[in-house]
């Protein structure tokens, strides 16, 4: 892309509603656009962010054999009225009437609409296991929506539902999203360490959070220092075998780690004092077991191998995909603005021509531009007409991690510089040594 044709809202001043520097640096990037509280136009900039970890997000489910399918962000009361939850749920739904007088929701999840679909379809145990998930708007009418994507109202989510014959089988389900769950958020670069937590309006009494550790979190969390170090790197896994599964599961949930709403001051304190840790973590994921809760009151059962007909057994498991914006940025910057990781970067790498309208380094720019293309990479080109201190200023901002200054000083001698946008670290080397490098780096992500 090159900039003098993109749409890059860039703000110079800082916005005085935003409290957070997530929040902050998402409004000065010109990545979103308030249109109500809580409520946000995704500009380009943040679009784009936003469809790559939703592709991580789909590229991990659909590993652990997960299903994708798209369910309406509007739903009818009905649904929620068989489960009891359409009374139950309270302010925080949007509620609406279609001009039938007919009572209509905004999903604030879907779980008794997977339900639904569940029942239309499959009534044999031979057609289970089974775990169909989304990514799908939400909507929740929250009393306090602040700090930008982190608490909006309208939001976007991954939920994804099991159905299983047995206990024993959900309980595999909940296992496995816990582990396609550390996948997906270390591929972002992230630490969300599990933590035991309480199920509130979704039920259930098995539920683990992931939590982004973060002084502007949300919730306060209490864990063993040894637990940040845990990392399931590149190991392979095999979703299906059961025991590595749950043993993976056991290595990240057996040091302590839980949020306020779990946290037992007697067991911490079994934790030598030293690795007593007290923070702030941000939330952006949370999986559940709830049995039969749903299937039970909205009659979706199966029939067994015995001939029996009984409820099927469930689960949900969500992740805050736009919150997961935030939470990048929280972990993920300095005084200039926001360094993005490479596995959801925006663009690949940044090209700051030093002097637009000189032939030769627009020239060497343009190579360099159609270079990195060439090679499947998403490069975004400075080709204004501005000062480069500007231009650097704009590039520290969006946060690309790698950067390439052409200008005819460097070009004299052959050289380009490529620069990192985490370490500020400058080498100086070919243009095409650069793209090669550039190259390299992404083969890994
Ligand atoms: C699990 C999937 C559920 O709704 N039903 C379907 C279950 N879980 S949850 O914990 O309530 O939400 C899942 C994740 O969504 C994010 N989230 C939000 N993100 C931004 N703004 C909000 N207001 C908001 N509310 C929830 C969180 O990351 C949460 O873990």
């Amino acid at each position: 892309m090159r900039l003098s044709r993109y749409f890059l809202p860039v703000l110079k001043e800082n916005p005085a509603e935003a409290q957070i520097v997530s929040h902050r640096l998402m409004l000065r990037a010109g990545m979103i656009k308030q249109q109500a509280a809580g409520i946000y136009s995704w500009l380009p900039l943040g679009y784009k962010v936003l469809k790559r970890i939703e592709q991580i997000v789909h590229e991990e489910q659909v590993r652990a054999g997960h299903i994708p399918l798209l369910m309406p962000t509007l739903q009818p009361a009905d649904l929620w009225r068989e489960s009891g939850r359409y009374d139950d749920y309270g302010q925080e739904m949007l509620r609406i009437k279609d001009r039938h007088e007919r009572d209509m929701l905004y999903g604030p999840t879907n779980e008794e609409m997977i339900t639904d679909i569940f029942r239309s379809y499959v009534s044999s145990y031979k057609q289970l296991p089974l775990t169909l998930y989304h990514i799908q708007w939400k909507f929740r009418d929250e009393v306090r929506p602040r700090f930008g994507v982190m608490r909006g109202r309208e939001f976007l989510m991954k939920d994804g539902y099991n159905f299983d014959l047995t206990k024993e089988d959900a309980l595999h389900a909940y296992n496995r999203h816990m582990v396609s769950y550390l996948r997906t958020y270390e591929r972002m670069g992230l630490t969300a360490i599990p933590m035991r937590a309480a199920s509130g309006p979704i039920g259930g009494d098995n539920t683990h959070e992931f939590l982004v550790l973060a002084q502007t979190g949300e919730s306060e969390v209490f864990y063993d220092a040894k637990v940040p170090d845990l990392k399931l790197g590149d190991r392979a896994v095999d979703y299906d075998n059961r025991d590595e599964v749950a043993a993976i599961c056991e290595e990240f949930t057996t040091l302590y780690a839980r949020t306020d709403e779990t946290h037992d001051e007697a067991v911490f304190n079994k934790i030598p004092e030293e690795r007593r840790m007290v923070g702030r973590g941000i939330e952006v994921g949370q999986i559940f077991y709830f049995g039969t809760k749903y299937s039970e009151s909205m009659g979706a059962t199966v029939v067994t191998p015995d001939g029996n007909r009984v409820p099927v057994e469930m689960g949900s498991h969500g992740i805050g995909v736009s919150r997961l914006l935030g939470a990048l940025i929280e972990a993920n910057h300095d005084d200039k603005g926001i360094i993005w990781p490479e596995g959801v970067t925006p663009f690949h790498v940044g090209i700051v021509n030093l002097k637009q309208g000189d032939t030769a380094t627009d020239a060497a720019c343009e190579a360099i531009y159609k270079a990195l293309q060439g090679r499947g990479l998403d490069p975004l080109y400075d080709d204004r007409e501005d000062r480069a201190g500007a231009k650097f200023a704009t590039m520290d901002l969006i946060g690309l991690p790698w950067r390439i200054t052409v200008g005819p000083r460097g070009l004299a001698n052959n050289v380009v510089e490529l620069t990192c946008r985490r370490t500020g670290e400058s080498e100086e080397m070919s243009a095409t040594a650069a793209v090669e490098r550039i190259v390299k780096i992404y083969e890994a992500h």
